[in-house]
Formats: C-alpha cells, structure tokens, sequence
C-alpha cells in the first residue's frame, strides 16, 4: 500500500522551496504627512505657556495616525505606512481650546483647556 500526498501540500511545498531559492520580492515604503498647522494667537504670554503645557502631557505619538496596508502575495511582499505628523494634534488642541474660534487663544481659554486636557478620546488612540 502507497501513501498519496495531498496536492495542495505539495504545491506548498514547491512554492516555499521556490521562494527560498529565488528569494521573496519584499518592499516597505512609509510617507509622512502632515496638516497645515493651525494660525492661533495668544492674548498673553501665561496664556501660550498654559495651552503649550497641557498639550504637552498628551501622551507620545497622540494624533499621529498611521495608516497601515500590507499586500502578501505568495512572493511578493508590500508594506506601506502613512505617518501624520505632529500639526495634527496642535490643531485639534487649538479647536477646542479657542471656545469663541476667533483665532486668539485667551488666559480663561487656556485655564479651561488645560483642566481638561487631554480629552479621554485623545487617551484611548
Ligand atoms: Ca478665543
């Protein structure tokens, strides 16, 4: 009695052999992007030292999104990131800080920013 083996395993086998000796086509690209950053004035320097200070304790890498896409083919490989930079982040922060959005960012304005900040949907990204 012969055991038969199983096609499917065998044209694994052949692809994984081919692979190994024609070696995997593999390419890894990232682009950075960012966003204009925001025009804010401040009505007093204790004002800009507030705001810069709470957005400071937004954790490391908050508001850079990445985007990821990886395409695995049996011997093609791609790998592409999309990296947002920081302007991001300082936008969103101007937006909520400056309640009025008349573009001058006043003491009471940074003292309410800063009570809050960071917002819990900024902690969980
Ligand atoms: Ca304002």
């Amino acid at each position: 009695m012969t055991k038969q083996l199983n096609p499917a395993l065998i044209l694994s086998l052949g692809l994984i052999a081919l692979g190994a000796t024609t070696g995997c086509i593999s390419t890894t690209e990232t682009t950075y992007t960012d966003v204009e950053r925001a025009r804010i004035s401040f009505a007093t320097d204790k004002a800009g030292r507030v705001f810069y200070e709470a957005l400071a304790r937004a954790p490391e890498g908050r508001g850079r999104t990445e985007k990821r896409t990886e395409v695995n083919l049996i011997l093609v490989e791609v790998d592409h990131r999309t990296v947002a930079g920081p302007n991001k982040l300082f936008n969103e922060a101007v937006a909520i800080c400056d309640t009025d959005k008349d573009g001058v960012i006043t003491e009471i304005e940074a003292e309410i920013f800063s009570s809050s900040w960071p917002h819990r949907s900024h902690r969980d990204d």
